[in-house]
């Protein structure tokens, strides 16, 4: 069950973005133990729990929102919004003026296209997709009966930000959620709420060094880059995240002077997505673990089996692959353009 943000079960399995790979889910979903009865999955003594992005790449979008919609709705699982369904509800909502809260700028189009493709903008399956995102709740605690308790959000747990954020938003029976008349502020760049909701679902950035850049995967120019916020560290090497090996005029063992980094520090255990990580860097330390194995580009689709313990660890992975001979040419990522906050390939730092 869950009420509040808070979901309670006795044994939880996160699952990373799944990006429109349904039959990667299905056979993620099987290799759990789960069965499909009555209209949608559900294992007999554990709860799912999905970190968001579950659109915008991959062949099966509207699948995929699907089986996880049926599963939510019949309370076997919980999901948290990822930037890609919070970008999708900013593209299709106009301000009084007319414009779209997402610009349609040809990055944004491309971006989305995929699943405009499958759901057309305007037509009744996209707003009630639409619909149902908007009552996404941002954040989610897990509370294991008679157990311990364990935190996940798309991107970054900040417990001030969340706090901020809060009251920008609506409280319904999952937890804290843009709701259907939601607040413009959170979409409006200048505005705190918009910093805000930035920092959780996509992640915090920091300023490079006047004169210095990296350029991403697809040759774009970037000044800013991500920051791992479960790392202390000194240097851009240690807490930098860049998207490719191109960097200029920065020694990556200088020490990062300006700018702040958010530092998570608090004891429960964070489940996150977005970072497009894989096996070999999805656990940094025994508190953060990503469950975003980069199934859109050719990786895994992972989920982490949580039964309580405050130390996580690798061998709580369970993970599957997908023929990829069937979607390599669906991944339109590759020759567009995206913000460095939107998704970056796995990076060379450290993690
Ligand atoms: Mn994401």
């Amino acid at each position: 069950m869950s009420h509040n943000n808070i979901s309670i079960a006795k044994g939880f399995d996160i699952i990373g973005d799944i990006h429109g790979h349904a039959d990667a889910l299905i056979l993620l979903l099987k290799r759990l133990g789960y069965h499909r009865d009555h209209g949608h999955w559900s294992h007999p003594t554990r709860r799912a729990i999905f970190v968001g992005d579950l659109i915008d790449r991959g062949p099966k979008q509207r699948e995929t929102c699907q089986i996880v919609r049926e599963m939510v709705e019949a309370d076997c699982a919980d999901i948290c919004m990822g930037n890609h369904e919070l970008n999708a509800v900013a593209y299709s909502t106009q301000t009084e003026s007319g414009a779209y809260l997402r610009p349609h700028s040809r990055k944004n189009q491309h971006q989305h296209a995929s699943f405009l493709e499958e759901l057309p903008l305007g037509s009744s399956a996209h707003e009630e997709m639409i619909a149902w995102f908007k009552t996404l709740p941002l954040w989610l605690e897990l509370q294991l009966e008679g157990g311990g308790t364990a935190r996940v959000i798309h991107a970054c747990w900040d417990q001030e930000s969340i706090e901020r954020v809060s009251q920008y938003l609506y409280p319904s029976p999952q937890g804290m959620i843009l709701g259907n008349e939601f607040s413009h502020e959170l979409f409006t760049p200048e505005h705190e709420a918009f910093k805000t909701v930035e920092l959780l679902l996509k992640g915090p950035e920091l300023k490079m060094p006047e004169g210095t850049h990296f350029k991403d995967k697809s040759g774009i120019k970037r000044t800013q880059c991500r920051v791992a916020w479960w790392t202390e560290g000194e240097t851009w090497a240690e807490v930098g995240i860049f998207g490719s090996r191109d960097i200029y005029g920065l020694d990556l063992e200088d020490t990062i002077t300006e700018g702040q980094t958010i530092l998570y520090k608090d004891s429960p255990p964070v489940f996150f997505g977005h970072y497009w990580r894989s096996r070999s860097s999805c656990l940094p330390t025994h508190k953060v673990a990503c469950t975003d194995w980069s199934i859109a580009k050719g990786g895994e689709l992972a989920a982490y089996r949580w039964d309580g313990e405050q130390t996580l660890s690798m061998d709580k992975f369970v993970s599957v692959s997908e023929d990829v001979s069937e979607d390599v040419s669906e991944d339109v990522s590759e020759d567009v353009s995206e913000d460095v906050s939107e998704d970056v390939s796995e990076d060379i730092s450290k993690f």
